[in-house]
């Protein structure tokens, strides 16, 4: 026993001591007081105490070489290295202490929604690109070429070559040297070693940012601290949420039949994203669950990229048991309902699943899940539609014409919160044949002003007492966006007659 834990028992064993002698306590003060000083310096302890930080810089390899630029171009696969993945299904950490990555840029066509094919700039052929797992202490040797100039398969038209380059947070690197534009044709090599357990998210860093950004490129770097983790999983899994802006090509570009889309600077610039996403898929996850059992512990390794929302992030059904800030342990939280991200912002979360069911990962921030940031941990292969209502519609065909394809677009963030289109009654009606029990005329003025119409006409009077008094709040919409919507309302009914299949059933 070292000194002052015997004179603290004394104290503790000896509570009369301050009351009957001063004397003898200001002695007994100072004696512990002396020795607290003198176990600093090691005198009254045999063994000295040893503070160690795992974070101490003195330790960290914070001189890494300079980049490599040359015109020597990578061909073949778009991505490669074992620490890789794809998916949202994580693979197990590669042993190897030095991670060889390769991820190209390549301009391509990407689908983020049912029929929605949008012009996107990719990190190694996919949105969001794949995700690197290492460990702290790892050196991850990275070579990437600008690929943007190459084809794009299927199609004659495609973004122009453009200048790119990769931003990794989790590097501690000068971005000067290491975050480097790169020309078309390009390759830019480096090395840098990982510090600090996290999800890290990494993204092109070429201006104008946000617009690389909203077109697709960013993806993970999982850090796991350098004794992994202290808990044990059945499953683990990547979520990544992000927005896209997009509109139908202005120049009419069609692709499939359909139109291409691409993105909508303006919304980009005013923050009003047509969709929020998780893995890149408007209700990607939702067709495809994430599977798990009754009683496992899953850990989700949760990433906000933005560019310009936070995510609120839900899982409906359970509750956290864990939550570890930007994915380092240090940094824990018990029992959370959510968990805040802002841009750039990540979370490891672990939570058990309590019974057979499907849990519905949200943000809770609804308007971003109305867009699609929805999927699903489910224990059963498919989940029927019906468990889906009051979070979203499944779209399966996209009008060719672009009034209704703007119209789609616009419901699908202004209205479906509300409406559904052939899946039942929400807040409000079911706009499957709606054109066939109003004329155009009709839902031009209710549109147009549903306060006026729900003052003056009998049909609006009895559809406001069907939906228990809640009047449908006015959308603001231009006469152009009613013409619009009326395009879309008969598409959506024209799906529905005998001989054609489509949305509405
Ligand atoms: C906050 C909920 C809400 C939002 C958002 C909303 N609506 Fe409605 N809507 C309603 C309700 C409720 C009704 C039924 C009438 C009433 O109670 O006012 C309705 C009725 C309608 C009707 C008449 C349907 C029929 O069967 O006659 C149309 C058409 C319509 N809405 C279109 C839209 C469009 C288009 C948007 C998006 C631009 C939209 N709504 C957004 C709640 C909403
Ligand atoms: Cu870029």
């Amino acid at each position: 026993m070292h000194h002052h834990q015997i004179v603290q028992s004394l104290a503790v064993k000896n509570p009369g001591h301050r009351k009957t002698s001063s004397f003898k306590y200001k002695r007994v003060f100072r004696f512990v007081t002396g020795c607290a000083i003198a176990a600093v310096l090691t005198a009254c302890s045999p063994t000295p105490i040893l503070v160690t930080d795992r974070y101490d810089p003195s330790k960290m390899d914070l001189k890494p070489a300079p980049a490599k630029l040359s015109s020597v171009r990578h061909t073949g696969p778009f991505a490669s290295g074992e620490s890789l993945n794809m998916t949202a299904e994580l693979k197990p950490l590669q042993p190897s202490p030095v991670k060889v990555v390769q991820i190209d840029t390549i301009h391509r066509i990407i689908e983020i929604a049912p029929g929605v094919k949008f012009s996107a700039w990719t990190f190694g052929a996919q949105v969001p690109g794949p995700a690197i797992r290492a460990r702290v202490g790892d050196k991850i040797r990275f070579s990437m070429t600008n690929r943007s100039d190459e084809t794009v398969p299927g199609i004659t038209f495609a973004a122009a070559p453009m200048m790119h380059s990769m931003d990794f947070h989790a590097a501690m690197v000068s971005p000067q040297d290491k975050y480097r534009s790169l020309a078309p044709g390009q390759t830019i090599e480096f090395e840098f070693t990982l510090n600090y357990p996290g999800v890290f998210m990494y993204h092109c860093g070429t201006p104008m940012i946000l617009e690389h950004i909203a077109s697709g490129m960013y993806g993970a770097v999982i850090v796991e601290p350098r004794e992994g983790y202290p808990t044990k999983v059945d499953r683990e899994y990547l979520v990544i949420q992000s927005e896209f802006y997009v509109k139908p090509d202005p120049d009419g570009h069609q692709i499939d039949g359909a139109p291409l889309y691409v993105l909508d600077s303006e919304k980009l610039r005013a923050a009003q994203p047509s969709h929020t996403v998780f893995n890149g898929v408007h209700n990607g996850m939702v067709k495809n669950p994430l599977p798990a059992k009754p009683g496992e512990r899953v850990r989700l390794f949760v990433l906000n990229v933005g560019p310009s929302k936070t995510s609120s992030f839900h899982v409906v059904g359970t509750i956290f048991d864990r939550v570890w800030l930007d994915g380092n342990p240090d940094n824990q939280l018990r029992g959370m309902q959510t968990v805040l991200l802002g841009s750039s912002s990540s979370a490891i979360v672990e939570l058990v699943i309590p019974e057979a069911g499907s849990y519905i990962m949200v943000d809770h921030h609804f308007a971003n899940a109305s867009q699609g940031a929805i999927g699903l941990i489910s224990t059963i292969d498919k989940p029927k539609e019906s468990e889906l209502e009051h979070h979203n519609m499944e779209a399966t065909a996209v009008p060719k014409e672009p009034a209704a394809a703007s119209a789609k677009l616009a419901f699908e963030s202004k209205c479906l919160a509300c409406h559904s289109v052939g899946q039942g009654k929400k807040l409000g009606p079911d706009m499957a044949g709606v054109t066939t029990r109003r004329t155009d005329e009709w839902l031009t003025r209710w549109l147009k002003s549903p306060e006026k119409m729900l003052k003056t006409d009998l049909d609006a009077q009895a559809l406001l007492k069907e939906y228990n008094n809640l009047p449908m709040p006015n959308q603001g919409l231009s006469d152009k966006e009613i013409t619009q919507y009326l395009a879309y309302f008969h598409w959506i009914d024209a799906q529905a007659k005998p001989g054609k299949t489509g949305a509405a059933k």
